[in-house]
């Protein structure tokens, strides 16, 4: 570390705790000196040749001569490999372990086996090559036989490596023009481009912007988009990695592609994974079968959301709530960051400045503005303290190899740490939901829990050698890291489920990992405030929709500084769209209320707001849709074409569901916005202009919107004047037809919803507006668009 760096992190962390801070960092580096296994001698191995198969449901197994792979076809069309004896549970990703399909049995091919499915053909060479391949013969992804490191007075009787504790590299092709998209949380992207990602859930310390990796979620997780098809390959396994991609090239005619290569190296744990072929969507239904289906957040929680880290006291909630109120600007939550707190201590309230938490929360409830919690995972070490004797009676802290607890410095001081990884923990964790329900609050917003621990130097985060349960099986950090926060989530969700069964958990929580989205969403995380960090949070809400992660959204206007009043608005005016609407704010950094930024954002401001509220029906269905189906609300442009290839690269645009695109704009001083166009005919909807694509159009900007079309055919649902709902149709293209659905239900609870469809067609010039299954259409129908 040097002077400019401890400087930094001592301004970060603030001058009380900035000596424990460098006490935490050296004892963390004590800690780990002693607890570590010593690095041994080691050989590289590979499988070796193969020397027979096993037939299993689903395939089976083939046997090398240092190690064997299993490939099983999963009903639904998931194939899953693993080597060393490596089986697909106990796995913190998956929602439950997917039947064989019983039709799919391995056989001999001209160099090895294949086993034939539905949906992919799966080849294994005589070395340990993988193939996947269309069942039309085209190839997906080639993994190259793996290679482990095995200490050396190891051998194979002993050992059926890779699948133990020996660090492991597998290279894998993959078509030259595949595009990969995914890996979590990714502010470059969404195209992922050459260059190396880790996989280790960090937080930056800082404000971070595009060139800012690894961030709070990673995920080994990739989308890969090719003119052959796309595929989605997950590897299973939570260790700290790093993945190497690079481009493919095509051979301009001469016929020599150069294939797109990736590298996984992974420092311990199974070498297992998943592949899913299919179209995107196809993929993703299958992804979010695999890891769970995304948690529906309540209606409410898909309303605008204000937050600011401190907020002060009572009064000044009051007062922002007030100043929505009073301006006419919908509000439908509040959160409340860490300054509530009694000194920061978790699952407490500073009653000096909040002295009736649940008044104010009734209060503000009388104008639908709900209160969110924020809650971090450290608890401060302070005997007395009701979380910290509760916890130390339970034994629920992480101790070190010695049986220690394990100590680090965040907001309250000195800190320990609950190990999630233990099932009696998150019961016990879970339970203090009840307390943050007393005082009033509808949701909660998990933060710091990458785990955090500050330090100036090393890693800001517990030592690697910190002993966790894992579910009993014991571990340590090094294995339970990338999976702290989806434990921490898992806990708050249970917990609150038992609480209050009837009510739908809200819950977003910065760190997590593949699986996260069964307990809940997640937002930016400390994004810039700067016209990059506006691109950066775009790339993160897409990326992370396409791993399965549907809800999330960025703090708008950025976390830290100022942004202008067009960069506030451009955000503000983007965000609308996202299925996570909400303006948050470091304590340090300007405010974020519309009306901070004079009459003109205010008023376009309350323009994209008044939009969102329109909307909702529509966003509530996508919600609905992507609980069914996995299908994120926000998607790329290639959705559902991603076989036009330059709308792969279309990193500044996205679609909300099927019905309508968004072109934000993310230049400063601009106002045209030139867009790559899906094919087929769309209108701008504030101009009621058509374009037709696949092609570039440029449209006009100006500082009051950004460009949204409608794609021709489009059933909308949103809200009328009167509040009741209505159908938006833009009028079909000639000679084709259109669709759309309406998912409504209570707006929280359990019950079944009800789904409603709608089709669309011309008919002697006129729209014609359908339900299925009925007579009548039930809604006002608002036709938009030329026939
Ligand atoms: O709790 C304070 C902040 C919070 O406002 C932010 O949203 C989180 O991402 N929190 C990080 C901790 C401190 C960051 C410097």
């Amino acid at each position: 570390m040097d002077g400019q760096d401890l400087v930094r992190s001592l301004r970060a962390v603030g001058s009380a705790n900035g000596l424990r801070s460098v006490r935490a960092g050296w004892r963390r580096h004590r800690t780990d000196s002693r607890g570590l296994p010593r690095q041994r001698a080691e050989r590289a191995r590979v499988p070796g040749s193969a020397q027979g198969t096993e037939p299993l449901p689903g395939g089976g197994v083939v046997r090398f001569a240092r190690s064997d792979l299993r490939v099983r076809v999963a009903v639904g069309g998931a194939v899953f490999c693993g080597w060393g004896g490596a089986g697909p549970e106990p796995s913190y990703a998956l929602a439950g372990c997917p039947e064989a399909d019983g039709r799919a049995v391995i056989e001999p091919d001209k160099d090895g086996w294949r086993v034939v499915s539905e949906r992919v053909t799966v080849l294994v060479s005589r070395h340990g090559a993988v193939e996947f391949r269309t069942p039309g013969g085209l190839l997906l992804r080639r993994d190259l036989p793996p290679r482990w490191w095995d200490p050396l007075e190891t051998d194979r009787a002993e050992g059926g490596s890779p699948a133990g504790g020996s660090r492991w590299v597998q290279r894998s092709e993959t078509a030259a023009d595949g595009a990969v998209f995914g890996l979590g949380g990714r502010a470059s992207g969404p195209l992922l481009r050459e260059g190396v990602y880790r996989l280790w859930n960090t937080d930056p310390g800082e404000a971070f912007g595009p060139d800012d990796d690894p961030l709070y979620i990673t995920m080994p997780v990739q989308l890969v988009v090719a003119d052959a098809g796309s595929h989605l390959v997950f590897h299973d396994n939570p260790w700290d990695g790093r993945v190497a991609l690079r481009d493919g090239e095509e051979g301009a005619g001469s016929g020599h592609d150069r294939p797109g290569g990736c590298e996984l190296r992974v420092d311990g744990g199974p070498l297992r994974y998943w592949v899913l072929t299919g179209t995107p969507a196809r993929i993703l239904a299958g992804w979010t079968a695999l890891t769970g289906r995304p948690a529906l957040p309540p209606r409410w929680a898909l309303g605008y959301q204000h937050s600011r880290w401190g907020f002060g006291t009572a009064d000044e909630v009051r007062r922002v709530a007030a100043g929505y109120r009073d301006r006419g600007l919908p509000l439908s939550a509040l959160h409340l960051d860490i300054d509530h707190l009694d000194g920061h201590r978790v699952f407490s309230v500073d009653k000096e400045r909040f002295p009736d938490l649940p008044g104010l929360a009734r209060e503000l409830g009388q104008d639908g503005v709900r209160l969110v919690s924020i809650i971090d995972p450290a608890v401060k070490e302070e005997p007395g303290d009701p979380v910290y004797d509760s916890g130390t009676a339970a034994d629920a802290f992480v101790r070190d190899a010695r049986g220690r607890k394990v100590q680090g410095v965040v907001w309250p001081g000195e800190a320990v740490y609950p190990d999630f990884t233990e099932p009696r923990v998150r019961k016990w964790w879970g339970g203090f939901y009840a307390e943050r329900l007393a005082q009033g609050f509808s949701g909660v917003w998990h933060d710091m829990n990458e785990p955090v621990s500050f330090t100036p130097f090393g890693e800001t985060t517990l030592p690697r050698s910190a002993r966790h349960s894992l579910e009993g099986r014991g571990g340590d950090h090094r294995e339970a890291h990338n999976v702290y926060a989806l434990s921490m989530a898992r806990a708050g969700y249970e917990g609150l489920r038992e609480l209050r069964p009837d009510v739908r958990p809200f819950l977003f929580s910065r760190s997590g990992w593949a699986g996260m989205q069964r307990y809940g969403g997640t937002w930016s995380g400390d994004v810039s405030s700067g016209w990059p960090g506006l691109r950066a949070s775009l790339s993160l809400v897409l990326g992370l929709g396409l791993c399965g992660v549907p809800y999330s959204g960025p703090d708008v206007g950025g976390f830290d500084g100022e942004p202008s009043a067009e960069l506030y608005l451009r955000w503000f005016q983007m965000a609308a769209y996202f299925p996570f609407f909400r303006t948050h704010s470091s304590i340090t950094a300007g405010r974020r209320e519309p009306w901070e930024f004079g009459p003109e954002v205010l008023e376009h401001a309350g323009a994209a707001l008044r939009e969102r509220e329109r909307l909702l029906p529509y966003l509530y269905t996508l919600a609905h849709m992507a609980r069914r189906t996995g299908a994120p609300y926000v998607r790329p442009l290639w959705w559902n074409h991603p076989g036009d290839r330059k709308l792969r690269g279309c990193e500044d645009a996205f679609q909300v569901g099927d019905a309508l695109l968004v072109a934000p704009v993310l230049e400063q001083g601009s106002n045209l916005r030139s867009l790559r166009l899906p094919r087929g005919r769309w209108y701008d909807t504030s101009t009621g202009k058509a374009h037709l694509g696949p092609g570039q159009v440029l449209l006009d900007a100006p500082l009051g919107r950004i460009p949204v079309l409608a794609r021709a055919g489009a059933v909308l649902p949103v809200a009328g004047a009167g509040g009741g709902t209505e159908l938006e149709v833009w009028a079909p293209a000639t000679g084709r037809t259109g669709g759309g659905l309406l998912v409504t239900d209570e707006g929280d609870g359990w019950a079944e919803p009800r789904v409603e469809r709608f089709t669309t067609r011309v008919e002697d010039g006129e729209v014609v507006v359908e339900r299925e299954g009925s007579q009548k259409v039930g809604y006002p129908v608002r036709v938009r668009g030329v026939v």
